[in-house]
């Protein structure tokens, strides 16, 4: 019988680790996401275990909005030197910015004379996920009357598919006739003869204001 020795083969481990990623999801978010990865490598192993399973995230600062956001990337490497790199990942939805308000009127630092009218115009526009609501003391293109005089503000709230909110006000003044602003105790009184044009709220007036829809009185 004839032995023969055999000396053990190396073989040499040639082949990066796998890497396998989950992908963009398609939908808006409101913060960043993290995407789950898994790493396996069947000849060296993984050079760190704690690569067998970890994020790829993203980090879009806080009031940004983007339909293409990457994540980080990371990269595994094997026992034997051989790396690859996991991500970037891109198309991910993240949506950190609230709409833009614009008010064009009532203008913001405007007079108006008591009695007087503008339509409402004010729009409300957002780069992401879109804009959900958009509201004002009256809606859009609706009547608004000046009829309680007084410093006003008018604001508009609006928020995002995601819930990102703001508002934005206009401030303006409401004057009685003589263009002076009126305070809510102020006194009123006039010469003989003079007319004399004194607000709702303090109207001894006993039959009601009338509810006048769709405008709004400020
Ligand atoms: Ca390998
Ligand atoms: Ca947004």
């Amino acid at each position: 019988m004839v032995t023969i020795d055999v000396d053990p083969v190396t073989v040499a481990d040639t082949t990066p680790p796998t890497v396998s990623c989950g992908a963009p999801d398609g939908q808006w978010h409101g913060d960043n996401v993290a995407i789950p990865c898994t790493a396996s490598d069947d000849d060296s192993g993984l050079a760190d275990p704690g690569d067998a399973s970890f994020d790829l995230v993203t980090s879009l600062p806080a009031g940004e909005e983007s339909a293409d956001v990457p994540t980080d990337s990371r990269q595994v490497c094997d026992g034997a030197g051989n790396c690859t790199t996991a991500g970037p990942i891109a198309g991910n939805m993240i949506d950190r910015k609230a709409p833009t308000v614009t008010i064009t009127t009532p203008a913001d630092g405007a007079t108006y004379a008591q009695g007087s009218t503008v339509i409402a115009d004010y729009t409300c526009s957002d780069g992401g996920s879109g804009v959900g609501t958009c509201d004002g003391p009256v809606p859009d293109g609706a009547l608004h009357r000046h009829l309680d005089p007084g410093a006003k503000v008018f604001t508009v709230t609006t928020a995002d598919l995601v819930s990102n909110s703001d508002q934005q006000d206009a401030t303006y003044t409401t004057t009685i006739a003589s263009g002076r602003p009126v305070a809510a105790d102020d006194a009123y009184t006039a010469e003989q003869g003079a007319t004399l044009t004194v607000p709702r709220q303090v109207s001894w007036a006993t039959t009601p204001i009338p509810t006048e829809t769709p405008s709004g009185r400020c």
